[in-house]
């Protein structure tokens, strides 16, 4: 009988203290006063890319018309995601001089076929395929990079979708480059010619 008595002043004093922290909290002014909560967890999704590859027939950065995106030219990919926007951006080297590209994110990575990287990546998604409705295919529901490059062949271009983000489950998987610029007509909107190019990154 005597042991455990022993054992049990320890566990009244820890209940006894419990109750008096419990007690001075519920009563602290500043809890009711609060308006809500500020721990929530931040569970935006965020990330970064940058990809630097050099065009081959294969690879991370495909060429599928060597007229038009030439082995051995470079491109540059960066993607910022902070959770409530989306930052890419295109920089390539060795194309041809002074011409006008289009050039869009693509939902899959790139692949030894030109259509291996599907369709455009879009935010929201239009029921009706392929996507040539304005409505669906323009710049800010899908993520348009058309570019000029300068009398090197170089040329570089930034798209900003601030009007919602990439997420864990939905992203771009490439950037495609196409050999005509990016139509923005009915029937037509998004096309850009054929596939001339294509660079793979985790956005
Ligand atoms: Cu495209």
């Amino acid at each position: 009988m005597f042991a455990p008595r022993r054992t049990l002043l320890p566990v009244l004093v820890t209940l006894a203290a419990g109750a008096v922290l419990g007690g001075c909290a519920a009563q602290a002014p500043s809890l009711s006063a609060a308006p809500a909560p500020a721990a929530v967890p931040d569970s935006r999704f965020a990330s970064s890319v940058a990809v630097d590859a050099t065009f081959g027939t294969d690879g991370v950065a495909v060429t599928y018309d060597p007229a038009l995106v030439p082995v051995g030219a470079q491109a540059k990919v960066t993607g910022e995601t902070s959770g409530t926007s989306s930052v890419v951006t295109l920089a390539v080297t060795g194309l041809l001089p002074n011409r006008t590209y289009g050039a869009h994110a693509h939902q899959k990575p790139c692949g030894p076929a030109a259509a291996d990287s599907g369709a455009h990546f879009q935010h929201t998604a239009d029921p009706v395929k392929p996507s040539v409705d304005p409505a669906f295919a323009n710049p800010v529901n899908e993520v348009w990079l058309d570019f000029t490059t300068d009398a090197e062949g170089a040329g570089s271009v930034t798209a900003t979708q601030s009007e919602w983000a990439f997420t864990e489950q939905a992203a771009p998987r490439s950037v495609v480059i196409h050999a005509l610029p990016t139509s923005t007509e009915p029937g037509k909107a998004g096309t850009a010619g054929d596939r001339a190019g294509c660079v793979s990154a985790e956005f």
